[in-house]
């Protein structure tokens, strides 16, 4: 059995299934976190941008969307000049659990851990893997470089072993994992427990436009690229006109203000206007291997039931 009764991530996050939505920028609102949560899994709100007042309005929504019991988790992404403010929002509202992103969570500890918050940063180094522990994190997300959105320089396939073997709390596999043989792989590398993105884009209660579900549906394996690595934070979404016009800017090496200036607004665009041309279509390199929209309960279900044939059948030869 791949997923057994003491598994670690289940235990300390009280679900089911030892999944952890991303916290997606303007995708992780409230509909989807309520769906990955009552599917079995932990769904995350995310708080990118979003003003404290509207923030706290879509934790009470998703509270009252969540059945009795299930958990649910906010990501705040520290790069974000909103992100002290959605942390007292995550202490007024006493949030179960916390993810962050995007830089070092030492604040975030030390206001949540005495309140009794479960706190996971999700991190792209081990330095930053030992540091979080050190600091009382309750597990770790390792994120390789095949995730979407904000991405480190390692890939998942070695982050996640030299994490799992350098830390002693729980190790949450991200980046790459999209189903059965995602979470077997995960789990082979030595984490406890997945956190999946993309493939939960496509799902039936997500609310982007359809025009960004049909973006992911049509990605193959080389449909990715990354952007802004002239200006040292590398962002991964789907190949269009916007990333080809980052590509253009950055090799003129054009000043960095212009760079950043291109990239303004474009999420909303892409996940709002369903503008698939010049939006940003934040996505990770998963995007292949996602084939159909589907209940977020199905995704995670299938997930699970396919892991364990998976890894019954680890070592056959390929018919
Ligand atoms: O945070 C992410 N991914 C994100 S955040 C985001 S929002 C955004 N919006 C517009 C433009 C750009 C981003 C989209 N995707 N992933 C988690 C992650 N965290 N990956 C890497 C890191 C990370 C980086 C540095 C974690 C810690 C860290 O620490 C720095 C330090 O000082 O130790």
């Amino acid at each position: 059995m791949l997923l057994r009764e003491d598994n670690r991530v289940c235990k300390l996050l009280g679900t089911k299934y030892p999944i952890i939505q991303g916290g997606m920028a303007w995708v992780a609102n409230a509909e989807l976190a309520s769906a990955v949560s009552n599917g079995g899994g932990l769904g995350v709100i995310a708080a990118a941008n979003t003003p404290p007042d509207i923030l706290e309005q879509e934790i009470m929504k998703a509270k009252s969307m969540i059945e009795p019991g299930r958990p649910f988790g906010l990501n705040i992404m520290l790069m974000s000049p909103t992100a002290e403010a959605a942390l007292e929002v995550a202490a007024r509202q006493r949030v179960p659990v916390v993810t962050t992103g995007a830089g070092s969570p030492g604040k975030v500890l030390e206001r949540l851990k005495p309140l009794g918050t479960i706190v996971i940063p999700v991190v792209a180094s081990v330095t930053q893997a030992r540091r979080v522990e050190k600091q009382g994190a309750d597990a770790v997300v390792a994120e390789g470089m095949e995730a979407g959105g904000h991405i480190g320089e390692l890939t998942t396939m070695v982050l996640t072993p030299q994490i799992a073997q350098a830390v002693k709390i729980p190790v949450v596999c991200a980046g790459g994992v999209a189903d059965g043989r995602g979470v077997v792989a995960a789990f082979a590398l030595g984490a406890e427990g997945v956190q999946v993105g993309t493939r939960f884009i496509c799902c039936d209660e997500c609310t982007v436009h359809m025009n960004y579900k049909k973006a992911v549906l049509d990605a193959r394996d080389r449909s990715t690229a990354i952007t802004g690595q002239s200006l040292g934070h590398p962002v991964r979404c789907l190949r269009n006109k916007l990333t080809a016009e980052f590509e253009r800017l950055e090799s003129e090496r054009a000043p960095a203000s212009e760079i950043e200036a291109l990239g303004t607004g474009k999420l909303r665009a892409a996940v709002v206007d369903g503008d698939t041309d010049w939006g940003s279509l934040m996505s990770g390199q998963s995007a292949a291997m996602v084939s159909e929209i589907l209940p977020a309960k199905t995704i995670i279900e299938n997930m699970f039931a396919d892991a364990e044939r998976v890894l019954s059948r680890v070592g056959e030869v390929k018919a």
